[in-house]
């Protein structure tokens, strides 16, 4: 992966450093997924012409107001009875789309990047949000393996991140995460408390009124 010239020039006032640390074992890649994008956003059309977003109820009957959808071996998924992976979409009956390529080696390489080698991801769970979209601090713990990090690949729409701690109620900190940041985390951080707060309205020239977000797992 290398980044715009304009990026690394060292004069440069507004260059941001490559690896901005977040707290121990997490890393925000700045613009790492800023050359892939198009072909990352491509790859997110075919997947949800198999498995369409949609809007997961959680187990107390909420509707999420950020829509789904994965691809890979297993794909996250809630209902009334609880959170899971699973290897089929239950919107389809059929299992979900295979992941792309380009994600495969997207993922690995900022993983790589950020001091986890050999990340071999099973899942990708693809949030979509439209202005107004939040998703409320929660934590990544229905891996069964929390030894891998979680790769997450931000695309679109800008965002503002939440960064708790290991307590629910640890006030978070606002990260912004711009088109192509990719936010590696594991370690001591992997079960931090996060959340993106409601999406500001904006037009992106790849996704016009939307922000996407990749999440690569491992989940077994
Ligand atoms: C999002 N991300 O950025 C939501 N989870 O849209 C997450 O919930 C998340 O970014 C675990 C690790 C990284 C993440
Ligand atoms: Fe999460």
């Amino acid at each position: 992966m290398t980044f715009d010239l304009f990026d690394a020039l060292p004069t440069d006032p507004d260059a941001a450093p490559a690896a901005e640390p977040l707290a121990p074992g997490a890393v925000v890649l700045r613009g790492f997924a800023r050359e892939a994008g198009p072909a990352l956003l491509g790859a997110v059309g075919e997947v949800s012409a198999g498995s369409p977003f949609r809007h997961l109820v959680t187990p107390g009957g909420l509707r999420m107001s950020v829509a789904m959808t994965n691809c890979g071996e297993r794909g996250w998924v809630s209902d009334r009875t609880g959170y899971r992976y699973d290897g089929v979409d239950p919107d389809s009956g059929r299992p979900w789309p295979p992941m792309p390529e380009p994600f495969r080696q997207l993922a690995r390489d900022a993983a790589a990047a950020a001091g986890y080698a050999d990340f071999r991801p099973d899942a990708c769970l693809i949030n979509r949000y439209l202005p107004g979209t939040r998703l409320s601090l929660h934590q990544d713990r229905d891996e069964l393996d929390l030894r891998a990090p979680i790769v997450s690949v931000s695309l679109g729409l800008p965002a503002t991140f939440l960064w708790g701690g290991l307590r629910r109620a640890d006030g978070p900190a606002r990260v912004r995460l711009a088109h192509g940041d990719v936010v590696v985390w594991g370690g001591p951080s992997r079960l931090v408390f996060h959340g993106i707060a409601p999406l500001a309205a904006g037009d992106h020239p790849l996704t016009g009124a939307e922000r996407i977000n990749l999440t690569f797992r491992k989940t077994r």
